[in-house]
């Protein structure tokens, strides 16, 4: 899959080239990240992406052509890496408050297109008519503000790389996690068996893998009735949870 990154400061993004499983897929070639900065696409001595706002009020706003020529090279470059150049399979997304929140269920779509181009905003935003022209998706982490898209980039970057096919090695833990059946993930254990009076659960040294899976099913029901009660109601089990569920039930009217 290939990443083009929009930013002004491309050395943050050696923070997910460089480390962990990211860092392998980038080594390994199943991944490219490539960043492009504005800067290098001004006409100007002094090299200016950001100007005062017209109507006033504070801040600085990132000027649209600068970054203009930034996606169209972008564009360009990712064509090279085999991408298929239209919003459906390499679009333009750019970062911000104002966008639909990421969730697993759309890292999931999105770590079906061929590449995307991730669109960096900092100081006050970027002028209107950049965005209408250049962005096919808005994308946000939640609502709060942070000072620049350049770490919401890296966590889309991130989920997505981590749903790509033979991406996760070892680590199985990919598709058995949190939110991939709709639930908070079970708790887990490792050695030693005892740690701060604390033994682990006795099922989970029975080797019995049948009640174990049971067991770590009922953990998720309860923490996520516990803890997430938006997230329960919206949940549809399987037959096989179906079943678990009764089961469980019966268990604890007996207790
Ligand atoms: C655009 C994204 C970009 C407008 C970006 C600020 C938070 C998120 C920025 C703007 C961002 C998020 C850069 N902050 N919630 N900052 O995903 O006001």
């Amino acid at each position: 899959m290939y990443f083009a990154v929009i930013s002004i400061f491309p050395e943050m993004f050696a923070a997910i080239r460089e480390f962990g499983i990211t860092g392998r897929a980038v080594a390994g070639n199943q991944v490219t990240i490539e960043c492009i900065n504005p800067r290098d696409y001004t006409t100007d001595n002094y090299r200016r992406i950001d100007e005062r706002p017209f109507g006033g009020g504070p801040g600085m706003v990132m000027m649209a052509e600068p970054l203009a020529q930034a996606i169209e090279d972008a564009k360009l470059r990712a064509a090279k890496y085999g991408c298929r150049i239209d919003k459906a399979h390499c679009p333009v997304i750019y970062m911000s408050p104002q966008g639909q929140t990421l969730s697993e269920n759309s890292v999931v779509s999105m770590a079906k297109f061929d590449g995307m181009i991730l669109l960096c905003g900092r100081y006050e935003g970027i002028d209107e008519r950049l965005l209408s022209q250049y962005v096919d998706m808005e994308v946000s982490l939640g609502d709060y503000v942070l000072t620049g898209g350049e770490l919401p980039a890296m966590v889309v970057m991130d989920s997505v790389i981590r749903r790509l096919p033979d991406i996760m090695g070892d680590d199985k833990s990919a598709i058995q996690d949190s939110f991939v059946d709709g639930l908070l993930d079970c708790p887990h254990y490792t050695k030693p068996h005892e740690f701060a009076d604390m033994r682990v659960p006795e099922v989970l040294l029975s080797g019995h893998h049948s009640n174990i899976a049971k067991w770590r099913f009922g953990q998720q029901v309860t923490r996520t009735q516990a803890r997430r009660p938006d997230l329960w109601q919206a949940f549809t089990p399987t037959s096989e949870q179906a079943k678990w569920l009764k089961a469980l039930a019966k268990e604890n009217k007996a207790k």
